[in-house]
């Protein structure tokens, strides 16, 4: 695949209507290389719906080490002036902390839990690499929301990610209620591509990170699609429960009004067979702790 058969085009002068994805959604099943623990309704829920919420998937206990961890990576001095850490517009707290993966060893051991990877190996049919990991904090009071964006588009356009086959994973740190700011998705969104309006501004990861305004769905293809698909979702549930969902489901959150944080790790793992190359509609690429250069095949801890 090269950047001449651009199937998803977008951040384009004039509008083009959304068309249905060109990609499967589910490239495994429950038998052969990539068979794993997902069952044939549980494949299915995720091709139907984009995501898949498992409650407690982790315990307590399990996740005791990660939310210290959580606190030291905000904290950390070290990491002050760093362009991976993100502050929230119009303020200092620490809203994201990008490559998690890369600058802590325990969210190391964590990308590469085997309960996970066997189930997004499963989902993607073949080995996989991260393209991009994070916390997002989403600080009591101060955490401010994500408007509504298919991250396929983001990283088709600006990281030159050819087709849909990655998967993002979320874990919740911290509890997730109604009251903190919980990921809202919309359900069967992701088999339609929405192409937006707009070129990509110069260093656009600058202002994008805290509000993304650029690369945004508009607002009757949203609404659209809200309708079509039967509304919003927002899984909620306490520290240790997992979302699994693809790369192209419409999503985004609320702010922080509550005193709680509403902190969660993020893992984007893209299939080998579908490796980032230039982008297809930016000048340049985006720095490697937006999107991984090294494209190494994950392989699991030991438990
Ligand atoms: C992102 O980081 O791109 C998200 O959409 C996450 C939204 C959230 O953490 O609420």
């Amino acid at each position: 695949m090269d950047n001449m058969q651009d199937l998803y085009p977008s951040r384009t002068k004039r509008k083009i209507d959304m068309f249905e994805r060109l990609d499967p959604v589910v490239y495994g099943d429950t038998t052969g290389k990539y068979k794993g623990p997902l069952s044939s309704e549980e494949l299915q829920s995720f091709d139907d719906n984009g995501f898949l919420f498992f409650d407690q998937f982790f315990s307590e206990d399990d996740i005791a080490e990660f939310r210290q961890e959580l606190k030291r990576l905000c904290e950390d001095d070290s990491l002050r002036g760093w362009d991976g850490v993100i502050r929230e517009p119009n303020g200092d707290e620490v809203r994201s902390v990008f490559e998690v993966h890369k600058i802590s060893n325990c969210f190391n051991r964590l990308s590469r839990h085997p309960r996970i990877l066997d189930r997004v190996r499963q989902l993607l049919g073949s080995e996989v690499y991260i393209h991009q990991s994070r916390i997002n904090y989403k600080p009591g009071f101060k955490g401010k929301g994500f408007n509504w964006h298919s991250d396929f588009e983001t990283w088709h356009a600006e990281d030159g990610m050819p087709r849909m086959r990655a998967v993002s994973c979320s874990i919740i740190l911290t509890d997730n209620n109604e009251f903190n700011g919980p990921l809202m998705l919309v359900p069967g969104s992701h088999k339609f591509f929405v192409p937006c309006v707009g070129p990509t501004p110069e260093d656009h990861y600058k202002n994008s990170l805290k509000i993304q305004q650029t690369g945004v769905p508009d607002n009757d293809s949203l609404a659209q699609l809200i309708d079509l698909a039967g509304g919003i979702e927002a899984p909620k549930g306490p520290a240790g429960s997992m979302l699994l969902f693809d790369c192209n489901t419409l999503h985004g959150s609320n702010a922080n009004m509550s005193p709680y944080p509403r902190s969660n790790v993020f893992f984007v793992y893209n299939s080998m067979e579908n490796r980032t190359t230039t982008p297809y509609a930016a000048n340049r690429r985006r720095p490697e702790f937006l999107a991984a250069r090294d494209h190494i095949p994950l392989t699991p801890i030991e438990e």
